[in-house]
């Protein structure tokens, strides 16, 4: 469907031109679900699934980039996560490390900036490390926003943004009564970011499970059957245009 990319590589700098790309999301969050499933279909176990869909993100974030979406935000360890046997979490806990060695350089160059999401505090130490290292080498980048949600679960950012206000309020910085919606925003972990446009659900799970549960009130939803780590290129394009005809349907009528 595309020109050729390389190994999945983007040859120019400019964003793929396309007619089902005219009316385009730009804001799209993904719920990477499958990896364990598709390693147990070929016998491996579930860290090669995981190491599997890490290639997929990288894929993912390139095709973003490259259909000139603003930001991705990718559900990689849920605040639930933590209930996976021991050498699953502490195998999780080195892809951050891992993916930034061998895709630090090439983000860099597409002006891609880092964002987290969740409570990275509770992360391990080494972890926390790649965390502040990938914000320091992209925090001037002016391109696509990659947000990684670690940690993250999206009623805990709720309690978290009410906490903050409801401290605002005891120090008399904010008053009971006129906060508005466009201000609760700013208490989330996705401050400043465009509103979230679409969802992206692998593996077949017809469900949110807490992933940016206030900022998807009014996003699409899009699901797939296919695993997170055989997600490609072209299952984004599908999801994007879908998001389009869907947007012009509306348009039609409004
Ligand atoms: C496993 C599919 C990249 C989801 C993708 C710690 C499950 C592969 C990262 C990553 C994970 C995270 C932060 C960052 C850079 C990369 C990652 C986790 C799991 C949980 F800044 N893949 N990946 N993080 N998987």
């Amino acid at each position: 469907m595309f020109k050729s990319f390389g190994r999945g590589q983007r040859v120019s700098a400019t964003t793929v031109e396309h007619p089902a790309l005219k009316v385009k999301p730009r804001h799209i969050g993904i719920i990477m679900d499958g990896n364990g499933r598709w390693a147990r279909k070929r016998g491996l176990p579930r860290v090669a699934g995981h190491h599997a869909g890490m290639t997929a993100m990288r894929e993912t974030i390139r095709a973003c980039d490259d259909f000139g979406i603003e930001c991705v935000t990718l559900y990689a360890f849920s605040t639930e996560n933590w209930k996976r046997p021991i050498s699953e979490v502490e195998y999780l806990m080195r892809l951050p490390e891992q993916f930034f060695r061998n895709e630090i350089e090439e983000l860099v160059s597409r002006g891609v900036r880092v964002r987290f999401l969740g409570d990275t505090s509770q992360l391990p130490p080494y972890t926390q490390e790649t965390v502040r290292n990938s914000l320091l080498r992209t925090e001037g980048n002016t391109g696509m926003t990659v947000n990684f949600a670690l940690n993250y679960g999206g009623r805990n950012e709720l309690m978290c943004a009410i906490e903050r206000y409801a401290r605002e309020i005891a120090d008399g910085k904010a008053s009971v009564g006129d906060l508005t919606e466009a201000d609760f925003d700013r208490y989330l972990d996705t401050a400043g970011l465009p509103a979230l446009d679409l969802v992206i659900r692998t593996s077949g799970e017809i469900r949110l499970s807490n992933f940016l549960i206030w900022q998807a009130a009014y996003a699409e939803l899009w699901f797939t059957d296919v695993l997170w780590p055989d997600f490609s290129r072209d299952d984004l394009f599908q999801a994007i245009s879908d998001y389009g005809r869907r947007k012009r349907r509306f348009g039609a009528v409004e």
